[in-house]
């Protein structure tokens, strides 16, 4: 018998590499999928990573708890992986109620649907590293008290209590893992990282000039999204279930992000990169860096991709969609 999973947030960057994942443990993989009237472009991650076609999708949407215990009735999972969010922090202030009802309330509905229609399902919730906000320690790590600096930040804190109470209220298997920033050739265009390389691959192929973006002197602890899907499953398969900061240990400044992503294709961000204040922030998080040292006793995961090979891989697929105009 395969044993049957149910992930939200199925058609963003880590649900797409979380679902290859899980289909090469032998999974069946359901995914939810909220409507959409480009329904012909939601699956490119996942065709991206050959895998569409082989996922069995739900039409729902985290706001909407009937419907989630509906698809929690009918799939009956053994692991739930809650991955959808309203996961872009700039937008969090343009829409801090929708991001509260999703980011926040929805992760709260997929407790109640987990709890109501399969409360022996182990669950994953997927914290951040934007909860450290104002940082409260130079280095973090699950013991650090939390800061919250946006209202995205402010809504997964309440999804990451709930997680912790439902642990502790229902003896649920409710576990949360608190990721920091973590990237791929398949990461939103509208991120720092994926903006900085497809920007790059635009310039080195003549079809622009300059790249704008906001606070270059921002640090980050960026990993590989492939990497950090793994630590999600480690979580799940443990006996008892906890928190866990997942991170590299290493930070960098976006500044030193664009400079190794003009390095490989040889250019100098100096004659490119433009500073425009439209995409500073009301209040900004200046640096995280996190200790994964739990995750590597306790799951036996860490990091294997470095920055430069991030980076590389990233310009690299610009490079070849640019190329080739493929979406996304
Ligand atoms: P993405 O933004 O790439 O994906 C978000 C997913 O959520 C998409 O599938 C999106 O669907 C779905 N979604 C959004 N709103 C709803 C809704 N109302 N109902 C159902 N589904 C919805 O995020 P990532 O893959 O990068 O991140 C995955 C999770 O991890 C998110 O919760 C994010 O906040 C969190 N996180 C991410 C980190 C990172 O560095 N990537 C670090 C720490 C936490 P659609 O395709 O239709 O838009
Ligand atoms: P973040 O990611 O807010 O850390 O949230 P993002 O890539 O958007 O920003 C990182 C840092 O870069 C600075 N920055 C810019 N950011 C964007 N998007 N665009 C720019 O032009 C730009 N210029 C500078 C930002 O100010 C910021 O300091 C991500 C998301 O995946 C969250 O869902 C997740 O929880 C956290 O990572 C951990």
């Amino acid at each position: 018998m395969k044993k049957v999973t149910l992930i939200t947030g199925v058609t963003g960057q880590d649900g797409a590499y979380l679902s290859k994942f899980l289909l090469d443990q032998g999974y069946e993989v359901h995914g939810l999928l909220r409507r959409s009237a480009s329904a012909d472009v939601v699956d490119a991650r996942l065709k991206w990573l050959g895998i569409n076609g082989k996922i069995k999708l739900h039409d729902g949407n985290l706001t909407d708890l009937s419907g989630l215990i509906r698809v929690m009735q009918e799939v009956r999972p053994a692991e739930v992986y809650n991955l959808a969010a309203q996961s872009f922090v700039k937008s969090s202030w343009q829409q801090p109620l929708l991001t509260g009802q999703v980011t926040g309330v929805g992760a709260a509905n997929m407790l109640e649907a987990v709890r109501i229609a399969c409360p022996e399902a182990r669950f994953y919730q997927a914290s951040s590293s934007e909860m450290f906000g104002l940082i409260q320690e130079p280095v973090q790590s699950e013991t650090t008290p939390f800061y919250p600096r946006s209202p995205y930040a402010a809504a997964k804190l309440y999804a990451h209590w709930m997680t912790v109470n439902y642990r502790e209220s229902f003896h649920m298997h409710a576990s949360s893992g608190i990721l920091f920033n973590h990237e791929s050739p398949l990461r939103g265009i509208e991120f720092v990282t994926r903006k900085i390389t497809d920007g790059v691959a635009r310039i080195k192929l003549g079809l622009e000039k300059t790249l704008a973006l906001g606070n270059l002197d921002a640090k980050r602890d960026w990993g590989h999204a492939r990497d950090y899907v793994k630590a999600m499953w480690l979580m799940l398969q443990q006996d008892k279930p906890d928190d866990y900061v997942i991170a590299t240990g290493r930070t960098a400044s976006v500044r030193e992000f664009c400079q190794l992503a003009f390095g490989h294709v040889g250019l100098k961000m100096e004659d490119h990169v433009v500073v425009d204040e439209r995409f500073l922030r009301p209040a900004e998080v200046d640096v995280l860096l996190g200790n994964p040292a739990k995750a590597k006793q306790k799951l036996g995961w860490a990091p294997e991709t470095s920055l430069e090979d991030l980076v590389g891989e990233m310009v690299e697929a610009d490079l070849q969609r640019l190329r080739g105009q493929e979406h996304l």
